[in-house]
């Protein structure tokens, strides 16, 4: 049989791209990398995601999947290798349940922190605690969000690591401690630490450059408005 044709359009910063990058990865499943500038989206992009117009994009054999979170499903039905959704239909669907709460409510609350100024950082902090401490409730005693083995929750929640990193090198913030959030902290360093994860995540400097600028860029179009 054919060895099937398998690209992602991504670009290297994108916390969402990331996502499937790890899964592939955790998967053994190879693929080609297709670097997307998003400010000057490629005929490719458009044409295998036309309703969205955003990475990441899985193409499998000529055919498109988009959303970070459906391709991860898509995944985990085509390559049963390392599942990484629980099988129990209970757990499955906490599983889905913390990655929405992730996309909904934490990564907004912390964007809004990002992008911030004075003393509305602050303001937007109350918020963004306020989602992390959920998170830490649901860690509590446990390694990963379903017990042992890292899985869909975990790599959906991954870029919690990334974004601490980027508030605290750029804001000069400390957002998560281990006094207030001992749970968090050791998924955090549970989840960077896992084999196939450690090793794919973008060079710090190299992201601090891109989001400093990228924070920048946001703060000046607000400021000439
Ligand atoms: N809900 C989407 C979000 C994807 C997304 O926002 N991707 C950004 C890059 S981080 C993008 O392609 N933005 C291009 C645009 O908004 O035009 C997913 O989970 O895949």
């Amino acid at each position: 049989m054919a060895k099937a044709e398998l690209k992602l359009l991504g670009t290297w910063s994108s916390p969402f791209v990331l996502r499937i990058k790890w899964a592939l990865q955790m998967k053994g499943v190879e693929y080609d990398f297709i670097e997307e500038d998003i400010q000057n989206k490629s005929p490719l992009l458009l044409k295998y995601n036309p309703v969205h117009k955003k990475v990441p994009v899985l193409v499998h054999d000529g055919k498109s999947i988009a959303e970070s979170l459906v391709i991860l499903e898509y995944m985990d039905e085509t390559w049963k290798e390392n599942p990484i959704l629980p099988e129990d239909p209970y757990q499955r669907a906490m599983a889905r349940f913390w990655s929405k709460f992730g996309d909904e409510k934490c990564l907004p609350s912390i964007w809004r922190v990002f992008t911030a100024q004075g003393e509305k950082i602050g303001q937007a902090l109350v918020s963004a605690s306020e989602n992390l401490m959920i998170l830490e409730g649901e860690l509590k005693g446990k390694k990963f969000f379903n017990g042992e083995t890292l899985g869909f929750a975990d790599i959906s929640l991954g870029w919690i690591v990334n974004m601490v990193i980027l508030l605290e090198e750029i804001l000069q913030l400390k957002m998560i401690d281990e006094q207030r959030y001992p749970s968090l902290s050791a998924w955090m360093k549970n989840f960077s630490n896992f084999p196939g994860i450690k090793d794919s995540f973008p060079p710090q400097d190299r992201m601090l450059t891109k989001y400093r600028t990228l924070r920048e860029a946001l703060l000046a179009t607000r400021g000439s408005n």
